[in-house]
């Protein structure tokens, strides 16, 4: 096998049946609404069935720059950096999240597959000449689109004989198949169209890969050790979301209002998953990517049960709307392990049916009181925002004090409803290349009182303001996690005790240091997030007693400076990229050859 430069290689030689042939295509699992828009090779299953080697990409990098193919600086390949804490400066996250959609599918066909994530071109290039794939699978977003078109450009020339398919979100792009030249366009969900395409069983039941959420974590200037079991593992039990909010992309992709694809239907499948990642990860904790996770009571709280019977101690973040939330007590939600929750806190004005009847600003604060760190995502640029009010529709949204807080522009992307609608009122702004509409720049159609330059400068000032009046995020999250401590640490349930001892081990050594620097850093620049945190330093103290306090005065010092040499680095343009990564499945020798 070869080693790419800079490339990290995992395999697994996988025994899977081969002497089965290939059956023919049946119909997809319920509520899965895969389209094929183009068809050129005009079969419905490739005549190699499960023996065509299959090659799964992401789209090239680097990411954080401005190029020809659609990367932009601005959008990095970074969560929170690119939506999340972007103002905080030295103290953002700096994180990567593979490309779970083809680590979902790889893992689900018997097939020899190669996923390829993050590649250079070069390493894309020698990937497709060194092995003869059949099928070369590009998973993509639409501000992507750029890439895939150079992407399929480059199969033709390199592997003429590789049929092109391409899937992920990037498939909702009106007129797509005038816009790349590819074999198959694949909209919605990719594991059974997968499966039925190389002949196998659509309706198989899904095999989770083991998934490590996050890597290459950074903060402070430092980058955070990956050790085994270090950093949560990610689950992902469907996708679409049954709400269907005018302007989201997943709900819509997955079937919109009412709809979405469920991979484990019951809380017993689901334990059954992240039992099997504790074991190979030696994780405790989950990162569940559902977009709406609480909402399915059944399964969360069938999840519950079988988690206090196998006395497990997990913690668990999660997406869920506020309506969701509300089904649970407070207390249920830490026993299920819930530490951190996504929540979409639009606006108090807006007539989203999920935050109908909720005080979000009580809510948060509830929430952070049980320990439960919570994560705001408003959009700037509501239809009923203008000049006038939306520094105090700001203001509301950074009042919440979430933990980490997203801000994102109201924005018609392809394949939504809103996109529809503004489109039927001829309110899109044409000439806006693809790979701006992102929700980080500018708007990309015309509001009725902010303009595209406007919508920019009130996005960056809700990012300079939650940091103004919040402060860094780091401390944020351990002011929630002390009130979680405090409030649970007697808990007569083990388990619970067991987690917020497992979590807030930190508080007393590594948080403690880096709050000391925060402390330090922010005298100068922003006193009273300066003394905010001093407060909270004074209180972990009164927690942790001497340790914590010895800690913090002698790795304090080297966090300071390894912050402020870390705002300089980036004030000199430095930007991070994710590691190029390739793992093969179901591979052998002569899988592999050319
Ligand atoms: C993780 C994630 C990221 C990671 C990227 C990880 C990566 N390696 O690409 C990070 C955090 C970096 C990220 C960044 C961005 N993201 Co993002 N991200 C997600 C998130 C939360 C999860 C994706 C996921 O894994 N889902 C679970 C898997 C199983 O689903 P899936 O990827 O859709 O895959 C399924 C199908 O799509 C299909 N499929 C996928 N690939 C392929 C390939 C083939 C060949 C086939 C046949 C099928 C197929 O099969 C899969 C199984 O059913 C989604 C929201 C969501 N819930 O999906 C947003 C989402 C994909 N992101 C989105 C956006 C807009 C962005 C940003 C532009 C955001 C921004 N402005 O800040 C940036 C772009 C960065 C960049 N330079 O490219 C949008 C995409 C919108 C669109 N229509 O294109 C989404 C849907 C969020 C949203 N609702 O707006 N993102
Ligand atoms: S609740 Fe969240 S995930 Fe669901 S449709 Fe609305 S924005 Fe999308």
């Amino acid at each position: 096998m070869e080693v790419h430069s800079q490339v990290e290689v995992h395999s697994e030689v996988d025994s899977a049946d081969k002497s089965v042939p290939p059956q023919s295509a049946k119909t997809a699992r319920s509520g899965d609404p895969g389209v094929r828009a183009t068809d050129r090779s005009g079969s419905d299953v490739h005549p190699k069935g499960r023996r065509a080697r299959v090659l799964l990409t992401s789209v090239f990098g680097p990411y954080a720059q401005d190029d020809e193919f659609g990367s932009r600086a601005i959008n990095p390949m970074e969560l929170y950096h690119n939506q999340v804490t972007r103002a905080q400066g030295g103290f953002s996250l700096r994180m990567f999240h593979r490309s779970w959609g083809i680590m979902m599918i790889q893992q689900n066909i018997s097939a020899p597959c190669t996923v390829l994530d993050f590649p250079t071109r070069e390493d894309f290039a020698l990937e497709l000449t060194a092995h003869d794939y059949d099928i070369v699978g590009i998973s993509s977003i639409i501000v992507n689109l750029g890439k895939v078109r150079e992407m399929c450009r480059m199969v033709r020339e390199l592997s003429p004989k590789s049929t092109i398919v391409v899937g992920g979100h990037v498939a909702a792009t009106p007129g797509l198949e005038h816009m790349i030249d590819a074999d198959h366009i694949v909209r919605g969900e990719g594991i059974s169209w997968m499966r039925r395409y190389l002949g196998e069983d659509p309706e198989a039941p899904i095999r989770h890969p083991d998934i490590v959420s996050g890597l290459k974590t950074r903060i402070m200037g430092i980058p955070l050790m990956e050790r085994k079991g270090g950093t949560a593992a990610t689950i992902i039990p469907s996708v679409g979301c049954p709400m269907g909010c005018n302007f989201c992309t997943t709900s819509a992709f997955f079937g919109g209002k009412g709809k979405f694809v469920n991979f484990y239907e019951t809380g017993d499948q689901l334990y059954d998953v992240m039992c099997q990642a504790e074991s190979s990860l030696g994780v405790q904790t989950f990162f569940v990517m559902d977009e709406n996770f609480l909402l399915h009571k059944k399964r969360a709280i069938q999840l519950l049960d079988r988690m206090k019977e196998g006395r497990k101690a997990w913690g668990m973040a999660v997406f869920a709307s506020a309506n969701a939330i509300r089904q649970y007590k407070v207390e249920e939600l830490v026993e299920l392990g819930v530490s951190w929750i996504w929540m979409g806190l639009e606006s108090p004005r807006s007539k989203y049916e999920k935050l109908k009847g909720t005080d979000s600003h009580q809510l948060t604060r509830e929430l952070r009181e049980h320990g439960i760190r919570v994560q705001g995502s408003t959009i700037i640029g509501l239809e009923h925002h203008t000049p006038d009010n939306i520094r105090e529709e700001i203001e509301y949204a950074v009042g919440h004090n979430t933990d980490f807080h997203q801000f994102m522009l109201y924005t018609p992307v392809p394949g939504t409803p809103l996109y529809q609608q503004i489109a039927s009122e001829g309110r899109l702004l044409e000439g806006i290349d693809l790979a701006d509409i992102h929700g980080q720049d500018k708007f990309n159609f015309r509001h009725a009182a902010i303009s595209r330059d406007d919508s920019k400068r009130f996005l960056d000032w809700a990012f300079w303001r939650d940091f103004e009046r919040n402060g860094p995020s780091l401390y944020r999250m351990c002011q929630t996690m002390l009130q979680g401590w405090r409030r649970y640490k007697n808990y007569p349930d083990l388990r619970v005790r067991e987690r917020f001892e497992r979590e807030n081990a930190k508080l007393r050594t590594a948080y403690s240091a880096a709050l000391w620097a925060a402390e330090r850093y922010f005298r100068k620049v922003n006193e009273d997030v300066s003394r905010q945190i001093h407060e909270l330093r004074r209180e972990i103290g009164k927690e942790f007693g001497t340790v914590s306090q010895l800690v913090a005065n002698v790795a304090g010092p080297v966090l300071l400076w390894t912050t402020r040499r870390e705002d300089q680095r980036l004030a000199a343009g430095v930007t991070y990229e994710p590691p190029t990564i390739l793992e093969r499945r179901n591979w052998t020798p002569a899988a592999g050859r050319a």
